[in-house]
């Protein structure tokens, strides 16, 4: 079987992968042109996708031998499921094997955007660094705050432990809330989602981007914030409306946002650029090797089962049969 990878993987998974099918690669170091990817699906039988790569519908048209999906991420927006499924065809993910490294990101963005590190770091790059004075740089406190958790998946729950060390109090919202033996042993509290973005010193966005939470976070949102409140959003860039949070953070709305994500990768809203109070990151939330490579190695799983006819480990559709 013809299985095509839209960017290159790390060779571990390389290695297992052309063993057991005919292995074709984009040749290129970037995500391929829409034409690219229309010519490239003609003939093959499983298509491994990127975040950037859209599968749709046009897609789909155009790859008529196509078997499998096996998207390279845990998030599969960037591909039209109803559409896959109308056709018979399997679309896989990559679950949990990024859910440490995505919430170490994310915690990342809290520190440097509570602690200013972003900031100093220009101020001394810049030449700017005076000597210590009282005042420089005062930052927001982490430890003994209140993290506020906007969805609780896999992601979201990571974060749990990230701020118990460091004696935060944890609330969260989820679309379904959990047992209450569970709120009581992951040590959590739920409130409604107004009763968080009111209460909490760090808003971390762990929602999947779906209809619903698309600008999930915008003007009325913002405003119940506190002054003193920071913004975390490593999930998907349209959970946030940009515009609204460049606002927000140019009015003082709130004191800050550490994004990973944008609303039009690679694009970032200009007002952004502008501003001190943001730590951005260039979608890292799974770039590390070890995670790359076990994201690698799920796909190759799913590519297998089907190969071989055996059930896919990570189904998204389970309507396909
Ligand atoms: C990837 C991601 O970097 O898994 C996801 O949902 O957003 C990231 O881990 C990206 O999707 C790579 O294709």
């Amino acid at each position: 079987m013809k299985v095509y990878l839209t960017r290159l993987m790390l060779p571990p998974v390389l290695d297992r992968l052309k063993v057991f099918c005919d292995m074709q690669l984009n040749p290129n170091d970037r995500t391929l042109t829409r034409e690219e990817l229309l010519t490239a699906v003609r003939d093959i039988d499983i298509l491994v996708p990127n975040g950037p790569d859209q599968i749709d519908e046009e897609v789909f048209e155009a790859a008529k031998r196509l078997k499998l999906v096996a998207n390279f991420g845990v998030g599969y927006n960037n591909i039209d499921v109803d559409a896959a499924t109308r056709r018979g065809i399997p679309v896989t993910n990559t679950p949990g094997v990024l859910s440490e490294a995505t919430a170490d990101i994310a915690w990342a963005l809290l520190m440097s955007v509570a602690r200013r590190t972003g900031e100093g770091e220009r101020l001394i790059r810049a030449n700017g660094w005076k000597g210590w004075s009282p005042f420089l740089l005062l930052g927001g406190d982490v430890t003994g705050a209140t993290l506020g958790l906007l969805g609780l998946g896999r992601i979201g729950k990571a974060m749990i432990p990230r701020a118990k060390g460091f004696s935060m109090k944890v609330i969260y919202w989820n679309r379904t809330r959990l047992e209450p033996a569970e709120e009581a042993r992951l040590g959590i509290e739920y409130v409604s989602k107004e009763a968080l973005l009111a209460t909490a010193d760090f808003v971390s966005l762990h929602v999947a981007l779906v209809p619903e939470t698309r600008h999930l976070i915008s003007d009325a949102e913002l405003k119940l914030m506190k002054p003193s409140s920071y913004l975390i959003n490593t999930t998907r860039g349209p959970v946030v409306d940009e515009k609204a949070l460049v606002a927000a953070l140019k009015s003082n709305t709130i004191a800050g946002a550490g994004l990973d994500v944008f609303e039009n990768e690679p694009a970032v809203e200009p007002g952004l650029l502008a501003l001190d109070n943001v730590t951005m990151a260039p979608h890292l939330g799974s770039a590390t090797v070890g995670t790359r490579v076990k994201m690698g190695m799920l796909v190759v799983d799913n590519c297998e089962a089907l190969i071989h006819g055996k059930s896919l480990p990570n189904l998204v559709n389970p309507e396909v049969g």
